[in-house]
């Protein structure tokens, strides 16, 4: 039984995240998607809001479970007895602070290994962060995020304002 966890802040989750979760999910047994509950990050989407997008858009995929964490991953990998963490990377520019990270969790827990898969093309500009500021803009990201989340952040800026 190979159980990996996937973590990260998806604020909110796009078509990247979707498209490694699609991927890894056929690589292990079980999948944990593991949502960084950082308030400090100040996050647009509350940790709830960001595992509800993420449960509506895994709702076909019967081995991912959605489930919210706050402290080290290290310390939640041990907890949910995960063989390992897998990652995304995109470009060279991800590459440094990955390496780093994926080096620091092995020396503050060596049981923890981390996989990476390399994006897919047709989403390897693509991050939380564009879509949020499209969103802001009114711009449409229908393209970016599956449509659950599309309507989340359109009613988010409308709360916001923006
Ligand atoms: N294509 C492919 N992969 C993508 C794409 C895309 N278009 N977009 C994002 N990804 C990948 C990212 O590379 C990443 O692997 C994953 O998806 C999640 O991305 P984000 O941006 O939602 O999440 P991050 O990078 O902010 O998550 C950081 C963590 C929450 C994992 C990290 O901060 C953490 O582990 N925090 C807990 C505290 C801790 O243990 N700190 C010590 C670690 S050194």
């Amino acid at each position: 039984m190979l159980r990996a966890i996937y973590p990260g802040s998806f604020d909110p989750v796009t078509y990247g995240h979707y498209d490694i979760i699609c991927r890894s999910c056929k690589i292990v047994d079980e999948l944990i998607v593991g949502v960084l509950n950082n308030k400090a990050k100040m996050p647009l989407f509350s940790v709830e809001e960001r595992v509800k997008m993420l449960k509506e858009v895994t709702k076909d995929l019967p081995n991912v479970r959605i489930i919210p964490f706050d402290g080290l991953l290290v310390d939640f990998a041990e907890r949910m007895d995960a063989d390992m963490v897998i990652r995304g990377l995109r470009a060279i520019t991800d590459f440094e602070y990955e390496l780093q990270m994926s080096q620091t969790n092995h020396k503050l827990s060596p049981n923890v290994e981390t996989m990476f898969l390399t994006t897919s093309i047709e989403y390897s500009y693509l991050s939380s962060t564009t879509v949020r500021e499209i969103a802001a803009f009114g711009g449409d990201v229908t393209q970016f995020v599956p449509q659950a989340v599309a309507v989340e952040l359109e009613k988010k800026m409308k709360e916001k304002g923006e």
